[in-house]
């Protein structure tokens, strides 16, 4: 059968810049496909992924003092990076139309599906309220800036999604941000902290094997988008935390030695026996890191509000 040659997309030039490469790589962006949307959402069920239920109880019991400083005008932009369903926003959307607050929501995310969901959603809960979706990856969103307006902006950056970067890159995206918004604007931003290395790699490891479909989810996209012949049971799902870096890295490792050809790309890649594909970091900072980082992209800390575990904080900024 005759295939499409699908070159041209982001998806296919970084999968053939990703598995050419002598370390190989693939970024975690695509896991988030249809499937990957549910995966997800099943991931933030897990009794091992501490980090959405440590953020949602931060932001129901915060709400108020995180309101109370951040909101400085009766007319705002409430900007949201990776929204994604929008689950723990609504814990603040629902706070500020009872306090009759008059903003626009703008939730930016990279997945199409979710973003009608919950545009969908909001909208059957509340008629009344401005939601301007924007489909896209944050550098584009922050490129295309739909929010520029004279009123402040509230900017979220919720879920520890932060920590799909290394330090670098973070510095790099918070300087975009940070340039995005007005001096005094806030951002209020999720860090998954440090902790006991055990907790931290059986989250990115749970019992079910979620997080393991969830990460070879991206193989799955290629075969399905691509046109690639991947075996999925030929790939092993391998996380690993370093306390010192604090960075959380998954891969996927090659069971035996194999070859994969891709249709879409008219190529054939070889994998070694153990070989491993790099997909995935989830970064977890401490309070010094994170406050180098705010000073680094121009950012002043306000407020950090943790959970009684001090797991993850959503940490308030606002740009100097
Ligand atoms: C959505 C980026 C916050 O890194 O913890 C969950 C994604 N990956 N399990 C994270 C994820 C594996 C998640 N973020």
């Amino acid at each position: 059968m005759e295939y499409t040659l699908k070159t041209e997309t982001e998806f296919a030039k970084d999968v053939l810049t990703g598995l050419s490469a002598s370390q190989k790589h693939l970024s975690s962006k695509y896991f988030y496909d249809q499937r990957g949307d549910k995966l997800f959402q099943k991931i933030m069920h897990l009794p091992e992924y501490y980090l959405t239920r440590k953020e949602f109880a931060i932001l129901d019991r915060y709400k108020d003092d995180i309101l109370a400083r951040a909101m400085m005008a009766p007319c705002f932009n409430l900007v949201e990076m990776g929204a994604g369903d929008g689950l723990k926003t609504k814990i603040l959307i629902n706070h500020l139309q009872q306090e009759g607050a008059d903003f626009t929501y703008f939730p930016i995310d990279i997945s199409g599906t979710v973003l009608d969901e919950l545009k969908a959603d909001l909208q059957q809960s509340s008629t009344s309220l401005d939601v301007q979706p924007i489909v896209g990856t944050y550098k584009r969103a922050l490129e295309v800036k739909k929010w520029e307006n004279d009123h402040p902006t509230l900017l979220l950056f919720l879920g520890g999604n932060i920590g799909n970067f290394n330090y670098e890159q973070a510095v790099t995206i918070l300087r975009n941000i940070a340039e995005s918004l007005k001096s005094g604007d806030y951002l209020l931003i999720g860090f998954d902290l440090k902790k006991d290395p055990d907790i931290i790699l059986q989250a990115y490891n749970d019992a079910d094997g979620v997080t393991r479909d969830f990460n070879l989810n991206v193989l799955a996209r290629i075969n399905k988008e691509l046109g690639g012949d991947f075996d999925l049971t030929k790939f092993k799902h391998w996380p690993m935390y370093d306390p010192a870096t604090g960075e959380c890295r998954s891969y996927l490792v090659s069971t035996q030695s194999q070859k994969v050809c891709i249709k879409g790309l008219n190529r054939e890649f070889y994998f070694d026996k153990a070989e491993a594909i790099h997909t995935e970091i989830s970064k977890k900072y401490s309070h010094h890191e994170l406050e180098v980082l705010a000073g680094q992209s121009g950012f002043v800390v306000v407020q950090d509000f943790e959970d009684q575990d001090h797991y993850f904080t959503d940490s308030l900024w606002q740009k100097r």
